[in-house]
């Protein structure tokens, strides 16, 4: 493997090499993360990095667009397969991309969204004020009402939308555990005359497997998504339309030429093969899986009296609480599992006291150990470790000795090649 590269380039190579002996020996519990098959990485590593293909199928501005035309063709379809969309543009660079490419299309510059606030599990593109598009774009926020349930506010949410008139009601999060209630986001932007959206990029896998209520059935009128957490893809960004032919068009418009050039067909074609594998029946029984395995994570940390965000989990991630219960910063926490093999994000909680770059929180997921075929078993053992190693973290012995249960565990589940 990487034979090319070492003849010619050593320090790519080490680079290389060193993340295939990371992702192999060491557990990957970043919720957004995944492990693609070989297929995946073969189309993203293909030839048709080499074509630029602006425009859409049937309508690019260069020539030579038979095969390019085909495999965006394939992902288009098969993305309106999956999610249940009459339109889908596969071609946003990623999951910002596409966020953005969503506000332009529907919003006029000084237009306001109500969106989900970041420390309640929100994303950056959903209107954090570092974010260039609160320049463009007035964000207003809804919260948690309870943030030991996280049953949303949605009286508060429909209060805000009444008084400040959206013209986007945006669902969806990065780090929140529950299930959304759909029809109370469609009723209230319906209410003010707004779009309903929802950013699904952490939950796309789970819509698609049937391990996750579908948005579009409580009637969303648009989808953003990355392809490449649950959904297990390569790294990029998708748009789905539930019906209306003109919104799909201020979308194309919007993603080209609005805010990209020449679209990524390498990784296009790779979005087409991922989706593929989505539509396997084995994927069903992925999807199930994850959900199992987070359940089976929680019910440790639930006994080990460690506090989560949400109470606990309806979906792949937790958000524990471990300053709070265990009096260990989430930046600390991250670098002490890191040592022990064990790879996850720091997070900030909700009403967190501590600053967004050492947080209270730690969040953590199951989509990359389900891939390696844990199931609940391994899934509860990880998580005795990720405790193990926080209680013991000032001893060295500890640390080594749950480093290499972790190895052992990530070697006797190899990461696949194929799913299908
Ligand atoms: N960075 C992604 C995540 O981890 O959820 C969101 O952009």
């Amino acid at each position: 493997m990487y034979d090319f590269i070492k003849k010619q380039d050593k320090e790519v190579y080490t680079a290389l090499w060193g993340e295939e002996e990371r992702e192999r020996d060491g557990l990957e519990l970043i919720p957004s993360e995944n492990y693609v098959s070989k297929a995946v990485r073969e189309a993203q590593g293909s030839i048709l990095t080499n074509k630029y293909s602006e425009g859409y199928p049937g309508k690019r501005y260069y020539g030579g667009q038979p095969f390019t035309d085909m495999a965006e063709v394939a992902a288009i379809e098969r993305a309106k397969k999956l999610f249940g969309a009459r339109f889908a543009n596969v071609q946003p660079h990623s999951g910002a991309n596409a966020n953005i490419a969503m506000y332009f299309a529907l919003l006029n510059p000084g237009d306001t969204l109500l969106g989900m606030d970041l420390s309640h599990g929100g994303h950056l593109t959903h209107g954090h004020p570092v974010t260039y598009i609160t320049k463009f774009f007035n964000f207003v926020r809804y919260q948690m009402k309870n943030v030991e349930t996280g049953e949303i506010d949605y009286d508060e949410m429909r209060a805000t939308a009444k008084k400040h008139k959206p013209k986007i009601v945006l669902a969806g999060f990065s780090a929140y555990s529950r299930e959304l209630d759909y029809q109370k986001f469609v009723d209230i932007a319906r209410e003010v005359g707004a779009y309903s959206v929802i950013d699904i990029a952490h939950i796309a896998g789970l819509i698609a497997g049937g391990a996750a209520k579908n948005p579009f059935d409580f009637g969303f009128d648009v989808m953003t998504s990355t392809t490449h957490k649950t959904l297990r893809g390569p790294r990029g960004g998708l748009i789905l339309i539930r019906e209306s032919e003109e919104i799909a068009k201020k979308v194309d418009k919007a993603v080209f030429p609005g805010l990209q050039g020449g679209p990524l067909m390498h990784v296009i074609a790779a979005k087409a093969v991922a989706f593929g594998e989505a539509l396997h029946p084995n994927f069903k029984t992925y999807t199930a899986q994850i959900l199992k395995n987070a359940k089976a994570m929680e019910a440790v940390f639930r006994a080990g009296k460690v506090r989560m965000i949400a109470g606990g989990t309806s979906n792949h991630l937790i958000l524990a609480d471990v300053f709070g219960s265990l009096g260990i910063p989430g930046k600390e926490a991250e670098e002490v599992l890191d040592r022990a093999g064990i790879t996850l994000n720091k997070n900030v909680i909700a009403n967190d006291t501590r600053s967004p770059m050492d947080p209270s929180g730690i969040r953590f997921g199951t989509p990359a150990i389900t891939t390696r075929g844990f199931k609940e078993k391994e899934s509860a053992r990880v998580a005795e470790l990720m405790l193990m190693a926080l209680q013991g973290r000032a001893d060295k012995v500890i640390l080594t000795t749950i480093n290499s249960e972790v190895k052992a565990l990530a070697q006797a589940h190899p990461i696949t090649d194929s799913f299908v």
